[in-house]
């Protein structure tokens, strides 16, 4: 067996560079496909559809896919490129074990008879919920309800969470207090049809490119288009008006532009009154957040607050979108009640064109949270604290209610407790926390410190150096199954091509784990379409139905939008139709949160804001674009945004070396001195491992609702490391 001598991740990062530039022997393929495959790109939220090119069992290429309604053809820098992963010669083709010079290929068996034997060792010395389960929300909607019952029943621990507590939890929890339900409120071809829309902390045209046609139709169509961030990205240049909120301050400015609604009269009192509940109490807070008060919380410019309410208020209609900017903060869920209280406060929604909504991150943000791999979940988005759900799902799974695990640790509370040495084993599927979670080197800490540590992948991301064993899982043109996008649609993968070598599906490892762990009537799935009836069974009457929904529909009918509760049922593209919301007694809930400032402000000793986000041509924890060498190309290290009027105090020109210091860590990466950040901000994007990883300096505390922790602010001191 070959020995690979990759053990730390330096020596990763050493080797990395000259598998970056990576071509195919014979160069990339233009001969004739073999067939085309239609299904969807793997990256971001919007899940463009895209035909890809298929020869000798390798995706050498693709097509546009004009039929798809969401994208129409069009494809972003990310999308054109994402063929060129399948290929990658770091693609895991046999499991890993790890031996004393670091990991060796093995065999299947000694990868699941270890896992198993170690959990059982763990579970029997330290309790069954010392062993932990982490997934994520690339995974299909058919893996991310078996990760919630592998948890459930094989491993019956309590502790499973997933990647997408650092996403979009603080939109899922406001909009469920809010409204009663967790998901986007209009489908996306209600934008054009708008007078107005705020846009706040979304980096719409790096990260959710094909939007932006959207967002320019409404504009053709004569809308006008309010942008909220402390950076002018490509989408704020454009902007009808921009507000350059400093970081965490959103819920202070939501208040700020009520209060001249309510000044003015631009607020719906028949809505109010018939379809909400708790204005008065919001009436009551933002009487003191006036715009010269508001001004001083939040640096923007009391006549644009005035400006924003004369725009929003008296429109006829008016859609309001935000991602990240606004959900990544210790307040998170407050920020986001707080925009809703501007809609809400208008009777602006559930009309055609009138409407709400968090755009979802990853490929399946939003499947990835309904079917039960969040620890305070079970299938149908049914609630693991509610009695009655809890029997539902036991019944339907014929176990015993009181085989059911509770409530368990969230993502980055799983991390912590390894640190304290309370959870010794781990599994994580599509999951790379040692990049992607705040405070790198106490992450790094926990993971030493693991009795076991099993991931499964198709490449060996940075986490992943520190397991015993790797499995060798799929790649998302591997497999079938589906996924929703970020308006609520879900839509069918189809598979391209099987896995390479000995690699397996993702569902394949998971299920045969459980089955060796003395499950085998639960686990006996031979295919994602099986997943996929019980899973739709499952949620039937819960609060997120896709009972009538089979992958054949969903195929044939371009999506469906849940809830589609009957095999007759066309599905919910627009939500709250007549203002009827999902809570029991059908009304919307205004929360009136006075604005608190971020867990760690500027003080004299870190005077600056730092802030955490992404460019257009790398992805997430960048396992996956780090491997494309033409997206490596436009943006191929972390650069430290900075505006020249900071730069200038601090002796900074364009591409010298800084060194970014927080009370956590530093790193040194060159200067990018632009107009369009304010300046008393710093921005630097997070896809880089090792020393270039933005969350050595990021902050681990977590909104007390969501507990999402806080990417967008913390304090920060930046100095010249040196001259390029
Ligand atoms: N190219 C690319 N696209 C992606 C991804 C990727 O990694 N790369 N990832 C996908 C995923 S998983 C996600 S979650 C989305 C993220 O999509 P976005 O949320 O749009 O992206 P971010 O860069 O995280 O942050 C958005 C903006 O928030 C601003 N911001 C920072 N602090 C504040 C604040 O206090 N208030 C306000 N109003 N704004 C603030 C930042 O300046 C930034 O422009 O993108 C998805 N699409
Ligand atoms: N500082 C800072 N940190 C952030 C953020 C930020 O804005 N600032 N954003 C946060 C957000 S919004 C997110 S969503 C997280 C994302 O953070 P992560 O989820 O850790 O990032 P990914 O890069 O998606 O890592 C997942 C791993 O999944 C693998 N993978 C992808 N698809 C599949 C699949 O189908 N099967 C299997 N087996 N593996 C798969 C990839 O190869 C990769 O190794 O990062 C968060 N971290
Ligand atoms: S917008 Fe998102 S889904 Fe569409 S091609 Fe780009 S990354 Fe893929
Ligand atoms: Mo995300």
């Amino acid at each position: 067996m070959a020995t690979l001598t990759l053990k730390s991740e330096e020596a990763y990062i050493d080797q990395f560079g000259p598998t970056l530039n990576y071509t195919p022997v014979g160069g990339w393929d233009s001969r004739e496909p073999d067939k085309m495959v239609k299904t969807h790109c793997c990256f971001c939220g919007v899940q463009c559809g895209i035909q890809l090119k298929v020869k000798d069992n390798r995706v050498i290429g693709f097509e546009p896919w004009e039929e798809f309604p969401v994208n129409r053809g069009k494809l972003c820098p990310k999308g054109v490129k994402r063929y060129m992963q399948n290929e990658h010669p770091d693609r895991l083709k046999a499991p890993l074990i790890r031996s004393e010079d670091g990991f060796r290929e093995g065999t299947w068996e000694e990868a699941y008879s270890k896992t198993v034997s170690e959990i059982r060792r763990i579970q029997q010395s330290y309790g069954k919920d010392s062993f932990a389960f982490l997934g994520g929300a690339s995974m299909t909607n058919e893996k991310a309800y078996l990760n919630g019952k592998f948890a459930r029943i094989a491993l019956q621990t309590k502790n499973i969470d997933y990647n997408g507590r650092l996403c979009m939890v603080s939109a899922g929890a406001a909009n469920k207090m809010a409204f009663g339900i967790d998901r986007a409120a209009n489908p996306w071809s209600d934008i054009p049809k708008t007078d107005v829309i705020i846009l706040t902390g979304t980096n719409l045209a790096e990260c959710f490119p094909i939007l932006t046609d959207y967002i320019w139709k409404a504009r053709d169509n004569g809308a006008k288009i309010i942008v909220i961030d402390p950076r002018i990205t490509p989408i704020g240049r454009t902007a009808d008006l921009f507000l350059p909120v400093r970081p965490g301050r959103d819920s202070a400015l939501c208040h700020g532009i009520l209060h001249v609604m309510v000044k003015n009269g631009w607020i719906d009192e028949d809505f109010i009154s018939e379809h909400t509940e708790g204005w008065d109490a919001v009436r009551e807070l933002v009487k003191k957040y006036t715009p010269e008060h508001t001004e001083k919380i939040t640096g923007v410019p009391a006549a644009s607050i005035i400006k924003c309410a004369e725009i929003w208020g008296p429109a006829k209609k008016s859609m309001l979108l935000h991602a990240r900017g606004i959900e990544h903060h210790t307040k998170g869920v407050e920020n986001v009640l707080s925009y809703i209280n501007l809609v809400l406060s208008t009777g602006r929604i559930g009309q055609e064109g009138s409407g709400y909504g968090t755009i979802t991150g990853q490929g399946n943000g939003q499947g990835g949270r309904e079917h039960g791999q969040r620890c305070n979940q079970l299938p149908g988005g049914r609630d693991i604290n509610n009695p009655a759900h809890r029997r539902q799902v036991s019944d339907f799974w014929g176990i015993n209610e009181t085989d059911l695990p509770g409530e368990g640790l969230t993502a980055c509370e799983i991390i912590d407790a390894i640190e304290r040495g309370e959870i010794k084993g781990l599994l994580s599927i599509s999951f790379n926390p040692l990049v992607s979670i705040p405070d790198t080197a106490r992450t790094r800490k926990a993971l030493e410190k693991l009795e076991y540590y099993g991931a499964i992948d198709f490449f060996l991301n940075e986490t992943a150096r520190f397991a015993d064993v790797v499995f060798a899982g799929s790649l998302q043109e591997e497999d079938h199954g589906t996924v929703t996008n970020g308006e609520g649609r879900c839509i069918r993968l189809n598979q391209s091509v099987t896995p390479p070598g000995d690699a397996k599906l993702d569902w394949e490892i998971i299920c045969e784990l459980g089955k060796r762990l003395g499950q085998e009537r639960h686990f006996a799935f031979t295919d994602p379409g099986e997943m996929f009836k019980e899973l739709t069974a499952a949620s039937k009457g819960g609060p997120i139905d896709y009972s009538g929904m089979t992958h054949e529909r969903v195929e044939r009918e371009h999506g469906l939008f849940w809830p589609c509760p009957a095999p007759d049922h066309p599905g919910t593209p627009r939500l709250f139709e007549g203002g009827q919301f999902a809570h029991a007694d059908g009304r919307a809930k205004f929360h009136a949160f006075e604005y608190r400032p971020p867990a760690e402000d500027v003080d004299q000793e870190y005077p600056i804001f730092f802030t955490t986000g992404r460019v257009v041509s790398q992805y997430l924890s960048g396992t996956q674009t780090r491997r494309i060498g033409s997206l490596v190309d436009q943006y191929p290290e972390p650069l430290c945004e900075m505006h020249p009027i900071l730069a200038g105090k601090l002796g900074i020109k364009d591409r010298d070396l800084v060194r970014v210091a927080t009370r956590r860590g530093e790193m040194t990466l060159p200067a990018q001195v632009v107009k369009s950040i304010r300046p008393d901000t710093v921005f630097v994007p997070y896809h880089w491992s090792g020393k270039k990883a933005a969350n050595q300096l990021t902050n681990r505390r977590l909104d007390p609702i969501s507990k999402i922790p806080e990417f967008k602010v913390c304090a920060c001191k930046v100095e010249k490391a040196g001259s390029r």
